[in-house]
């Protein structure tokens, strides 16, 4: 075996910042020594002056999601090259079952677009499009057979992802079952398709309308109503995707308050973004913002009310959404019909970044900052110890990160297939320097050096904070 040597940094882990050296055999870390204790390896890595991190766990990607009649335009290949560039060494994608398809064809057409395409480490959750007697046995078999246990339902997208609430109250009742997560995108479909149709009529084309007709309330109902559905199965782990809105956060709060098993996360996009500055950009420049849930907006309290429940632990990861859309030809086929947008914002590549310029603006502490990109989402979805954690044992996923760096977002650096940035010009303090994947080296001195085929399936276990 080879052995690599990350010396002189200060690993940040769950009890906070420590000075040590991590040593690394093959794939896996074997030790983390006084500094100066170990003095050879096979490779050494310089990491005085930096932060020593566990890589990235993104839990919520859609690479080659198909979506509003067309496809999100990063590959398994191109996302997860992304991905490594910005100190994500896992993420879990969303395997999708189409309604009237078989749950386990879907999952196969997931498994055949990213085999042997992957630069990092991959898992996936699943999608339901359609619970029936099929879709509920699939669930067990998936558990016990495909390391696949969490399944996101919709509660909005009706006609396509769209769940009623007798579906996701009888997936909940097998999940609660056989120790999966639901996971909920949480928003009333079926009410905020009356406000679109009538914005329409009225002749509001124009993006800003998307958010103008996913309110708040209606996150927040569509939140309350899952927490409710949860608790009369027997308290099944919920986990709320995309949190967007201080009403949804409230109620999430409220019933973790009351020790229920309710749990969520938010992305960058709703701690940075608003419907006012991005989505209502002139003409049809608002596109590239469109996603659901919408960005909130300014003149409330939503991003600031985000950040504290990151702090409080009333949201528990924060995680991407990452769909990305060209403006050329997809986020244009809803010029004249903002419904028609299809809905996806990309960032695989920036939340550690992103994060980072939280601790910066003192609304992360460094280890809260580890813990909401990595430690957590592990943990949440059972991938723990093996992710998310430097430790003896765990893949030898390590970020260096340079708190003396500066990062600048463009479309003109970053590595994601878009043909925009829904950060353009955003200049963060801190740069991830060096990026390590189960022992190797994927990005030094700004040099790629990972390749496709590198990045292996992941098989989950339940989540740690299963009860
Ligand atoms: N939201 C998005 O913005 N894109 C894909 C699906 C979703 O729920
Ligand atoms: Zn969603
Ligand atoms: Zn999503």
């Amino acid at each position: 075996m080879t052995t690599l040597l990350v010396k002189g940094g200060k690993v940040i882990g769950p009890s906070g910042p420590i000075d040590a050296d991590v040593l690394v055999d093959g794939e896996r870390i074997v030790s983390l020594s006084l500094p100066g204790s170990i003095t050879t390896a096979d490779t050494v890595v310089d990491a005085t002056g930096k932060y020593v991190i566990p890589g990235g766990v993104d839990a919520h990607t859609h690479m080659e999601l198909p979506f509003g009649g067309t496809f999100a335009s990063d590959t398994f290949e191109t996302g997860t090259r992304a991905a490594a560039w910005g100190g994500t060494t896992t993420i879990i994608d969303f395997a999708v079952q189409r309604t009237g398809e078989r749950v386990q064809d879907g999952l196969a057409a997931w498994h055949a677009k990213a085999d042997g395409q992957c630069h990092v480490d991959y898992a996936f959750h699943q999608i339901l499009g359609g619970v029936d007697e099929d879709a509920l046995k699939a669930m067990d078999q998936l558990v016990t057979d495909e390391g696949i246990t969490s399944f996101k339902l919709f509660m909005a997208y009706p006609g396509v992802f769209y769940s009623d609430d007798g579906q996701i109250l009888r997936a909940m009742q097998r999940a609660r079952e056989n120790g999966a997560m639901i996971m909920m995108h949480a928003e009333n479909g079926p009410a905020i398709d009356v406000l679109v149709a009538q914005a329409l009529a009225r002749g509001e084309t124009d993006p800003v309308h998307h958010g103008i007709t996913r309110p708040a309330a209606l996150e927040a109902e569509a939140t309350s109503r899952a927490i409710y559905l949860a608790e009369v199965a027997k308290d099944t782990p919920l986990y709320i995707v995309h949190l967007s809105a201080s009403g949804a956060l409230a109620r999430v709060a409220e019933a973790r308050d009351a020790g229920r098993n309710v749990f969520a996360e938010t992305c960058p996009q709703y701690l940075y973004l608003t419907l006012e500055d991005q989505l209502g950009a002139p003409g049809f420049e608002g596109a590239k913002w469109v996603c659901s849930t919408p960005l909130r907006s300014k003149h409330e309290s939503h991003g600031r009310d985000l950040w504290r429940g990151l702090r409080t632990n009333d949201l528990s990861v924060v995680s991407t959404d990452h769909c990305p859309f060209c403006f050329k030809d997809q986020k244009e086929l809803g010029v004249g019909d903002f419904s028609k947008i299809p809905n996806g914002i990309g960032g695989v590549e920036h939340r550690v970044d992103l994060l980072y310029q939280g601790v910066v603006d003192g609304q992360l502490s460094l280890e809260r900052w580890v813990e909401t990109i990595a430690t957590t989402p592990a943990r949440m979805f059972g991938l723990y110890p093996r992710k998310g954690v430097i430790a003896p044992g765990s893949d030898a996923d390590i970020v260096v990160y340079d708190p003396d760096g500066r990062t600048r977002i463009s479309v003109e650096t970053h590595h994601m297939n878009m043909d925009h940035s829904a950060f353009e010009g955003y200049e963060i303090a801190g740069k991830v320097d060096t990026v390590i994947s189960r022992g190797t080296v994927l990005l030094e001195d700004g040099v790629y050096r990972g390749r496709k085929g590198h990045g292996q399936y992941l098989r989950r276990g339940l989540s740690s904070y299963l009860t």
